[in-house]
């Protein structure tokens, strides 16, 4: 007891050594950009985009002010790092929001190592620009090795509100932009199992599949599309390099053209090193690679977004340039959301073939500790990682089996067609918290139900992704769960108040894929609270016009995750018109329930009033069907669907029980505008244009 004491008093007593206060005073504003050849006003900090790489030791106090020169707030989020629940800088739920003219400064005490990142969480801040990387170190675990930070990310010139917007209005808005649109056309061209494919994924209602929501201008490296870094001894054999994915919603597959990267710790915790020729990395993680240099030679590290639709490089060393490989962007019709779900369990074409997996080491890695021997030259090398079965911690993670388990199942669901994102079927508008208790150990059984990939991230702890390797599974705070997969991850309940835990996709967070876990003993979160952390945009509007020779057609839709009012006028442009004021109630993107009313006025100057309700309900091949009922006891379904026979023509049509049809092709010009020819029941045959905003 005695010797335990004096250990503490020691302890104490040697803190002062080490121990510093690292200040950095920093301001949020709003900078002018230019990326794609046009200015725009972008948001950095102290003019920096990236921000400034902020450093700080094992036992500091990390001490960091932030000013708001913007006309609106911010704030800033310390992504991956343990602090106390008041400095995480969510708005509203842990931090105050830092409001315009204001200044706020975090502190907190540095309690482990790794790279880190800091970002807005305000809003779509992060798009504009307002993210930096973060390093910590041990100062007993000193390498004398060069490394850097290499900080990937993604840019549009329109503003990122309107991305969302454009993203709620039409969910092909962006895939026709990057040239993403899945038509028939291809569809055969790529033979039986394309069609197959297609089939499949139609019988059970699902669209066509793509990466990526948002069809990005470019995507940078430490804010450019090519940057340069230098490597301060020509002699030196390797480099660490701090890998952060910075961006709003891309994923990235990075490629080193001097070999196979060594993978030595994955979200700032250190792994066994694995040899990796191509490496995913999600939304928001960060991985820490060694790369081998060599004199004469500038290695380019490329980051190509994983839907192919561009990359940045990182050109490292000077002298002649290697070029990384050109990677065939991904066949969409050859991929079907049910193999992606089975690639995560059972592993991917790619890193099936490989056969062998990493070697075990017992070369236990510390920052002193990696030097050339760490990168196994022998070590086989996995072609192309894009899961975690690969990743394996250097120290024991199984939590203390004397504590009760909590267990959450969470299914990840929403789908692009009304781009609502959720937990369950509920945004966080309707179910905003889950609860947890202290001192026990949570498990999260998470599936996902839709057809994307979402990277999820939990505030303020590290959890295990279980694989594999038992009680050796990777510490992550940020992790990938591919379309129709699953992943488990389990933590240590060991904080205290709210914590955010969310999709880092940021229009995927912004359309409700969030939710706050609450310690039940400590929470702050009220009702009151949840309010003031919604979103300000909540409701997005559509207005869509069919100007034909003989017919017009205007439709106007305002919605938000639940509900929809809609109406719509069809006229002869004479003096028959038909006009519709609906609501309607959305269970998920597949069934809704609508009432309403109907006022239609005939060419022989009859004029009917209908109460109408009823209910739309998607049926396989993606045919949206309308059955509805009207208080005169009449009885109408009505089918309707679209096929989009090449990138620029579709055909569509619409049927009813009391035999009204109307079908017709439609030719598109750009995302906004198609030339349309039409015929109608009512109206007859016509030509036009189409167009929305
Ligand atoms: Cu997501």
């Amino acid at each position: 007891m005695l010797s335990r004491v004096v250990v503490f008093y020691l302890l104490l007593l040697s803190l002062p050594l080490y121990a510093k206060t690292v200040s950095y005073d920093l301001t949020i504003e709003s900078t002018l950009v230019n990326v794609t050849g046009v200015e725009i006003q972008g948001l950095s900090v102290s003019g920096q985009i990236p921000a400034p790489t902020l450093r700080a030791e094992v036992g500091d106090t990390l001490q960091v002010s932030f000013t708001n020169l913007l006309d609106e707030p911010s704030s800033i989020h310390w992504h991956g790092i343990l602090l106390p629940p008041d400095q995480d800088g969510v708005p509203e739920l842990n931090t105050r929001p830092i409001l315009p003219g204001e200044t706020l400064t975090f502190e907190f005490d540095i309690r482990h190592t790794g790279t880190y990142w800091y970002h807005s969480h305000t809003e779509l801040q992060i798009q504009r620009g307002v993210y930096g990387s973060i390093v910590l170190s041990d100062p007993a675990m000193q390498s004398p090795m060069q490394e850097a930070t290499v900080l990937f990310s993604d840019w549009i010139d329109d503003d990122a509100d309107d991305v969302l917007a454009n993203l709620k209005k039409n969910d092909e808005f962006y895939a026709y932009k990057k040239n993403a649109v899945q038509s028939w056309d291809k569809v055969l061209a790529n033979g039986p199992q394309a069609i197959s494919n297609r089939i499949n994924s139609a019988i059970t209602r699902m669209g066509p599949m793509d990466l990526a929501d948002v069809a990005y201008d470019a995507f940078l490296v430490n804010g450019a599309r090519e940057s340069i870094l230098s490597v301060d001894n020509p002699r030196a054999e390797s480099m660490k390099l701090r890998l952060v994915n910075g961006s709003t919603s891309s994923y990235f597959d990075v490629e080193y053209a001097g070999g196979p990267m060594t993978v030595i710790s994955a979200d700032g915790q250190n792994v066994e090193p694995i040899r990796v020729q191509r490496l995913r990395i999600s939304t928001a993680e960060t991985y820490d690679v060694l790369v081998p240099l060599q004199a004469g030679k500038a290695f380019e590290l490329r980051a190509n977004s994983f839907d192919g639709s561009g990359y940045s490089s990182l050109f490292v060393g000077e002298g002649e340039r290697v070029r990384a490989p050109d990677v065939p962007p991904p066949n969409l019709y050859l991929m079907n959301h049910m193999d992606m779900g089975m690639a995560h369990d059972m592993g991917s074409a790619e890193t099936m073939s490989m056969h062998s997996m990493p070697v075990e080491t017992t070369a236990h890695q510390h920052d002193s500790g990696h030097d050339m021997s760490m990168m196994q030259p022998d070590q086989a090398v996995i072609a192309h990682m894009t899961d975690y079965r690969y990743l394996m911690t250097t120290e024991d993670t199984s939590l203390p089996s004397d504590r009760p388990w909590r267990e959450i199942p969470l299914t990840l669901t929403g789908s692009m067609e009304r781009y609502v994102w959720s937990f369950d079927g509920r945004t966080a508008r309707e179910d905003a918290q889950i609860v947890i208790r202290p001192d026990e150990n949570v498990r999260i059984h998470l599936s996902n139900d839709t057809m994307m990939h979402h990277p999820l991230h939990l505030h303020g702890h590290f959890f295990r992704v279980v694989n594999q390797h038992g009680e050796r599974s990777p510490l992550k705070h940020t992790v990938n769960v591919p379309p129709m997969g699953s992943v488990i991850i389990e933590f240590d309940a060991n904080e205290s108040q709210d914590w955010l835990f969310h999709c880092h996709n940021q229009y995927h967070m912004k359309a409700g894929m969030n939710r706050v876990i609450s310690y039940d003993d400590s929470s702050l979160f009220t009702d009151q609270i949840d309010r003031r952390m919604q979103p300000a945009n909540r409701w997005f509007y559509l207005n869509e016009f069919h100007l034909m020779s003989s017919f017009g057609d205007y439709e106007f839709r305002v919605a938000d995750d639940r509900h929809s009012f809609e109406m719509e006028l069809d006229t002869d442009l004479e003096h028959a018109y038909e006009l519709h004021l609906l609501y309607n109630y959305h269970f998920n993107q597949f069934f809704s329930l609508f009432a309403g009313f109907e006022k239609r006025h005939e060419h022989n100057e009859r004029t009917h009033d209908k109460a109408i309700a009823g209910f739309n309900l998607t049926l396989p091949f993606l045919i949206e069907s309308e059955w509805r009922f009207d208080d005169h006891g009449d009885f109408r379904v009505e089918l309707e669907s679209e096929i989009q026979l090449t990138r620029r023509w579709a055909f569509d049509w619409r049927w009813n029980t009391d035999d009204e049809h109307r079908y017709g092709f439609n030719y598109r010009l750009n995302n906004r505008f198609a030339i349309t020819v039409h015929t109608d029941t009512e109206y007859g045959e016509g030509i036009g244009v189409q167009f929305y905003y």
